[in-house]
């Protein structure tokens, strides 16, 4: 069944909560503190290994149960239960939208087009231990005889990004091999990947869902020519597998069937990495920690999928963000985990955020009259902190930021384990309080400034405070505890989409870009086919192949 419209602009949660914010946007974070001391342990969910405190952002009791009225109003119930049963929730695409059924354990049911679809789940991920376990153990040999110590996954968008940035996260859990990404198409890319690898023991991992990408199939090509120089064909059969929904094209490319990988088309690419997609995570981290992760995931579903959305913390979330987006008007997001693991999660979070709920057209075809899409970015803390934390503090712009931290580092060290986190704290109050003239005045005072230097300085040195954050304090980065947090974004873009009454699934944007660049790119290979330009793109094109 198709998911239901409604522009949430008419609903009657929605007339409230835009005579809320009247009542709410002047209030100051502080004063919603000292007038209610209950108020960060009734705005505190905990869940398994997850404390998550949103009592740090511009909203009261009754703001949380308008906006869950508003959830209710748009039947988030039924749309979640349409998302998990395999309906065809991408509707553009005529598809359903299952990853949900790849973290999903063995005797679980899903029915698309009245097949249970856990079997053939179950029988992939069967065949992803077992060729996991052979690579790792070095009983999969390369072709001279070796055991593999280097694995180089090829893919782009999400064929990458969910990969690279779990093994990057993972890396404390890391087994021998040596794990590298070629995705840009960009021929310097996997020319530095590939210089110091030794092709007799290393293994390409080519990942593309529908094996058409022009970027992933040229770095196959490139890599696999750079890879004949020095062994016979035959070789390619233990040097090369393949992760695919095409199985026809990898076998044309030269992949015995055997060493395919097969994916649905039930699973969209930036939701991929828990199907064959992961493969190089579980070659990364070995199988065990692999299925750890998804069962993370699993139990982050559950979480999702039956608690009381006043509990629920992908619901929360996702509702705090139409809050700010669509009463407050801000325009972005910061995701700011204070662990360098994490290194990769806020780049990660802007495609499946931006590329699922960038949209301006409703479920019904028309164009919204309200803002969707967030636009994402982060970077790990404390670094940021010296770099762009400026703006969030003293900048015009309102930034809601995620501020996710860990209660143990995973080598120990509680030295350097306090200072982070005492920034992470410390960062989240002195936002939410600021710096008032009075504050900066005594300050000032207490170094002795003069009266001259105090007027020069006082106005530069106040915060207004009142910037909202979230913090998420989870025990421990653990492949079971990454598989939860991914999780939870995941479901918190699905109920912004149900919210904005946006197709979240689909990514036109994408294949434009796709189709654009082939066109071009005949007419800079082949002599004398000139396009139908505007005079810039004609000059630039000009200036490129008169001088290359
Ligand atoms: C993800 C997008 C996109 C896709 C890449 C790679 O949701 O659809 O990022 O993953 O374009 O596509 P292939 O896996 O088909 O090569």
């Amino acid at each position: 069944m198709a998911l239901k419209s409604t522009n949430p602009t008419t609903t009657e949660a929605w007339k409230k909560l835009q005579a809320h914010f009247e009542t709410i946007k002047s209030q100051h974070l502080k004063d919603m503190f000292s007038s209610d001391a209950n108020r960060a342990d009734e705005l505190t969910l905990t869940w398994e290994d997850f404390y998550v405190d949103f009592s740090k952002n511009r909203v009261t009791k009754e703001t949380v149960d308008l906006l869950i009225e508003l959830a209710n109003e748009l039947d988030l119930k039924d749309a979640i239960s349409k998302y998990f049963d395999g309906d065809i929730i991408n509707a553009t695409e005529g598809r359903a939208v299952l990853h949900t059924a790849l973290r999903a354990p063995k005797d679980a049911t899903v029915l698309v087009d009245g097949e249970n679809v856990i079997p053939e789940v179950h029988e992939v991920k069967k065949k992803i231990e077992g060729f996991t376990n052979s690579v790792v153990s070095g009983e999969h040999k390369g072709h001279t005889g070796k055991a593999i110590t280097d694995i180089v996954n090829i893919g782009i968008g999400g064929s990458d990004l969910g990969p690279a940035m779990v093994v990057d996260a993972l890396q404390f859990y890391k087994n021998h091999l040596s794990t590298h990404f070629v995705s840009n198409v960009d021929g310097d890319h996997y020319q530095e990947v590939i210089k110091n690898l030794n092709p007799e023991t290393t293994l390409f991992v080519i990942v593309s869902k529908t094996f058409t990408t022009q970027e992933t199939l040229s770095n196959a090509n490139s890599i696999r020519a750079w890879f004949l120089e020095s062994q016979p064909k035959e070789a390619v059969a233990s040097h090369f597998v393949a992760v695919s929904t095409n199985i026809e094209s990898v076998k044309n490319f030269g992949i015995d069937e055997a060493n395919i990988f097969p994916m649905k088309d039930w699973v969209g690419g930036r939701f991929s990495l828990w199907s064959a997609v992961g493969l190089s995570i579980s070659l990364a981290v070995g199988y065990k920690h692999f299925e750890s992760l998804l069962e993370g995931a699993h139990k982050m579903d559950e979480h999702f999928k039956t608690t009381d959305f006043n509990d629920n913390i992908p619901v929360i979330s996702a509702l705090l963000t139409v809050w700010y987006n669509n009463f407050f008007e801000s325009e972005s997001e910061a995701i700011i985990p204070y662990t360098q693991y994490l290194n990769q999660f806020a780049t990660y979070l802007q495609q499946g955020i931006m590329e699922s709920n960038g949209k301006s057209v409703d479920r019904d075809g028309k164009k919204v009259n309200y803002q969707t899409g967030t636009l994402i970015w982060g970077e790990p803390g404390t670094n940021s902190q010296h770099a762009f934390f400026q703006l969030i503090h003293q900048g015009t712009k309102l930034i809601p930021t995620d501020f996710i931290g860990y209660v143990e580092s995973l080598y120990g060290n509680k030295d350097h384990h306090n200072k982070l986190m005492s920034n992470y704290f410390a960062q989240t109050e002195a936002l939410m309080n600021g710096k008032t003239e009075s504050e900066v005045l005594s300050e000032l005072k207490e170094q002795s400034a003069s009266d001259e230097e105090i007027k020069q300085l006082l106005a530069f040195k106040v915060f207004e405070g009142n910037k909202p954050t979230t913090s998420l304090l989870i025990q421990k980065l653990s492949p079971e505890s990454l598989g939860k947090l991914i999780a939870m974004y995941e479901h918190k873009i699905f109920v912004q989409g149900i919210i904005w009454n946006i197709y979240s699934y689909d990514q036109f944007g994408v294949e434009l870009g796709k189709q654009l660049a082939k066109s071009i790119l005949k007419e800079l290979t082949v002599d004398g086919i000139v396009g139908n330009h505007d005079t810039s793109t004609q000059n630039l094109i000009s200036f490129f192949k008169d001088n290359c």
